[in-house]
């Protein structure tokens, strides 16, 4: 086995895998481009809805797999940045708010209809793995949100011109992620070049960043298919 990447090393392979990260798949670069249907942006927003709630269980998932108090402590702050906590509303009411914006019906988005099943099965493989892989392998997997900032960058910057008829109160969501992934990214990228040490496991590391661009990959494909998507 070759000799382990220096951390340095580590990260920028890690990063390298951005090539592969969603803000390149044909229907978020359509949606980024001012490119969507309004029944498109419908659809993202609505399937979308299944992804974000599932955040806060993951990240439970991971919090009941972890032993050490000193990481729960950093880590219990994702569950209430997306659940809320005292007057802060959280993410997942952020995403209601960006579903009625786009002329969604909240209780509709709630009742889970029109999620599909790929985006269903990308979704709970991805809270299937966070309950059952040891806790640092699902934080390895968080670590696609090394390229978050970017893709809530873009929304912010495009749709209020692109989309004029969507009220930009329903966009405070991608605000408030701008700065969230970021802190979120420094703790994950810290334990995971802490804790996959030896070149087998910054490959395996490697492997799971993998895995969890396919389930953003996959959400993508299923909306394409189901919503059409135009170059
Ligand atoms: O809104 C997003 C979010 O809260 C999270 C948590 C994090 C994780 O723990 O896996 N990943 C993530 C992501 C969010 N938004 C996605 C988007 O495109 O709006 C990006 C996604 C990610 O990069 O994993």
């Amino acid at each position: 086995m070759s000799a382990a990447w220096t951390a340095a090393e580590f990260e920028a392979q890690l990063r390298e895998r951005g090539r592969a990260y969603h803000i390149h798949h044909p229907f978020n670069v359509m949606l980024n481009a001012g490119k969507a249907s309004v029944e498109q942006i419908r659809g993202w927003v609505a399937n979308r809805f299944y992804y974000q709630i599932c955040i806060p269980r993951k990240d439970a998932a991971i919090l009941a797999n972890c032993e050490e108090r000193a990481v729960r402590r950093a880590w219990v702050q994702r569950i209430l940045d997306h659940d809320g906590y005292g007057e802060d509303a959280g993410g997942i009411e952020s995403w209601l708010r960006l579903a009625e914006a786009v002329g969604l019906e909240r209780a509709a988005v709630e009742r889970l209809t029109a999620v599909l099943p790929g985006v269903r099965f990308a979704v709970d493989a991805y809270l299937e793995f966070a309950r059952r892989a040891p806790w640092p392998e699902a934080v390895c997997a968080s670590l696609t949100e090394l390229f978050a900032p970017e893709i809530h960058r873009q929304r912010l910057a495009g749709w209020p011109q692109h989309y004029p008829w969507i009220d930009p109160q329903g966009l405070t969501y991608f605000q408030s992620r701008v700065s969230q992934a970021r802190r979120d990214v420094e703790f994950g990228l810290k334990v995971t070049l802490e804790r996959f040490r030896t070149r087998g496991e910054q490959e395996r590391a490697l492997e799971i960043l993998k895995f969890k661009l396919d389930v953003l990959w996959q959400m993508n494909d299923a909306m394409a298919l189901a919503y059409g998507v135009s170059a």
